[in-house]
């Protein structure tokens, strides 16, 4: 344990011990006493939950050698303390001098697409072991492709996408249909979208294996997408309601509107893995380059300052990619912005995390 965890800890055990959760009762008696002991009182010794996080690549529902996952985040928390763990080369994480009590405990971010299961919670109740199996994703068999067939629309306007579904894989894929906007409907999103077979209240469609079909996908223009310059469809497809490891697209094009504007964000290394952007983490020197993403070009390049800080000035409204040049790369795998007046969406003042390059 680090001596960083080792801190979050002694405070998350404080935390329990406050509620009462953790206590130790002496024995009674002493050394040379010969006497009966008293083990009639509760002992709520710290317990422990270990794990293994594997990828089942042969697909038989049991962990085998080699399909452990390394390097995959742990958090177990109860009520307001969280402890970090991470799995080693072998795919096993061990969190010890656990008070005795219920704890969630939550896996994220699989390398190489593999897709976890949901969050659990554990009743530690001396040492507890679980296994995660992680599966392959949907889309290393079902892709999907999607582009609106005008450059340009104007608000109120239907706007017309072809999306193709390709079946990669030897079996056929059946009920499959779309989910689009499951962010809620904050980005420049078509409205009243027409998914024909697709939609959630129709059969879905199959795919037989090796199989290409495509589809011609409607959607109405919003108001606000004047604010974005820009209007969008995110889609992702699969037969079930849980949409992890779908194949997910997006597809943009310009809605004129909004003038040209400036943003500027900070670059972090979150060195010590609390999820805070701390004073000593941001990055000075990295070079990113803003990308217009509907032309898929780059329009401007600038560094970061001391502060890590970047700005761009006088960039067309539109949607942007970031891109990090040099030994980084985005913590998230991506990050965006977007030039306009669209409130929340265009502020300034972004914050994204860096990771070194692998
Ligand atoms: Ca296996
Ligand atoms: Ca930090």
């Amino acid at each position: 344990m680090s001596a960083y965890l080792a801190r979050r800890f002694v405070a998350l055990a404080a935390a329990l011990a406050l509620s009462g959760t953790l206590s130790a009762t002496a024995h009674a008696g002493g050394p040379g006493t010969t006497g009966p002991v008293d083990r009639s009182a509760p002992v709520d010794a710290p317990g422990s939950i270990s794990g293994l996080i594997y990828g089942d690549a042969n697909g038989d529902g049991a962990a085998d050698a080699g399909e452990g996952l390394a390097g995959v985040d742990v958090n177990i928390s109860a009520g307001t303390g969280v402890v970090r763990a991470r799995t080693g080369a072998d795919g096993r994480f061990t969190v010890g001098d656990l008070p005795a009590r219920t704890y969630g405990v939550f896996a994220h971010q699989a390398p190489d697409g593999w897709v976890l299961p949901p969050s659990r919670y554990v009743d530690v109740d001396g040492d507890e072991y679980l296994e995660y199996r992680a599966v392959r994703p949907l889309s290393d068999q079902l892709t999907a492709s999607i582009a609106f067939t005008e450059d340009t629309y104007a608000v109120g306007q239907t706007a017309e996408m072809t999306l193709v579904l390709a079946n990669r894989g030897g079996a056929a894929i059946s009920g499959v249909k779309a989910g689009c906007d499951r962010s809620g409907g904050e980005g420049p999103h078509v409205v009243d979208m027409a998914l024909g077979d697709l939609a959630w209240d129709a059969e879905g469609v199959t795919l037989a294996a090796g199989a290409s079909r495509t589809f011609t996908l409607t959607g109405v223009v919003p108001a606000k997408a004047a604010g974005f310059a820009a209007v969008s469809a995110v889609c992702d497809f699969g037969p079930g309601e849980d949409p992890a490891g779908y194949p997910a697209v997006r597809a943009e094009a310009r809605v004129p509107g909004a003038g040209p504007g400036d943003t500027w964000g900070r670059l972090y290394h979150d060195e010590d893995g609390d999820s805070v952007a701390d004073a000593d983490e941001f990055v000075a020197g990295v070079e990113v380059a803003a990308i217009d993403r509907i032309a898929d070009q780059v329009v401007a390049t600038t560094t970061t300052d001391a502060d890590g800080r970047l700005e761009f000035t006088n960039l067309p409204a539109g949607p942007y990619d970031l891109e990090p040049h040099g030994p980084w790369r985005f913590e998230h795998g991506h990050a965006e912005f977007t030039i306009g007046t669209c409130a929340t969406h265009c502020r300034a003042g972004w914050y994204t995390g860096l990771l070194p390059a692998p």
